[in-house]
């Protein structure tokens, strides 16, 4: 079956998918816009994974992704990813960014999770241009896709007007 893949704007916090993503920070320990959002609806189980995972392994790099429960969310997972602070874009960022998306579908594909929802990483704090973010997240994202069968759905979830217009126009997406 071919995959999926839409573009909703609103809360990610409130879709019924196997997994949402997190755009969190390297200490797993929640933070303000989505991340806190995410902490806020799912409740302190999701807080108590994150722990257990520092704990386990160390702080989530930046690229990497780790995944927990959903807790009181209406979505199964939560896949907690760090993108790259914007500092100009000659620090690697786009690799970085492209890292999280990429290492978010591997655990994904890991955990048979079949749909699942991305907001636009980090495009609030942490500054990375909006239209540089989302060519790099549909690219990432449709590659991946194309040698998957696992994944059956993608939802991009954007939360601002000018993130939305965006994907519209990447022509990607029906
Ligand atoms: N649903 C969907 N998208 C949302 C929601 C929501 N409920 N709330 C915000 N967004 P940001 P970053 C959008 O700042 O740039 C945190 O403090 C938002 O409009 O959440 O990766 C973390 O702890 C924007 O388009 O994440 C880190 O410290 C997008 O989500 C840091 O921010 C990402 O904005 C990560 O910064």
């Amino acid at each position: 079956m071919k995959t999926q893949i839409k573009l909703i704007f609103g809360d990610i916090t409130k879709l019924e998918v196997d997994a949402i993503v997190n755009a969190a920070n390297s200490s797993l320990m929640g933070g303000g816009g989505v991340d806190g959002a995410i902490h806020k609806a799912g409740g302190p189980q999701i807080l108590a994974e994150c722990r257990e995972i520092v704990v386990r392994q160390g702080r989530c790099a930046t690229g990497n992704a780790v995944i927990t429960s959903g807790g009181n969310l209406p979505a199964k997972f939560v896949i907690h990813t760090v993108g790259p602070i914007w500092r100009g874009g000659y620090n690697n960022e786009p690799q970085l960014l492209q890292n999280a998306y990429i290492n978010s579908l591997k655990l994904a594909v890991e955990n048979r999770i079949e749909t699942i929802a991305f907001p636009n990483i980090s495009t609030g704090v942490y500054g990375y241009p909006k239209d540089k973010a989302a060519e790099i997240a549909v690219k990432t994202v449709t590659d991946f896709l194309s040698r998957t069968e696992q994944i059956q759905q993608v939802h991009f979830v954007c939360f601002d007007q000018e993130n939305f217009d965006l994907y519209q126009q990447s022509g990607l997406i029906q």
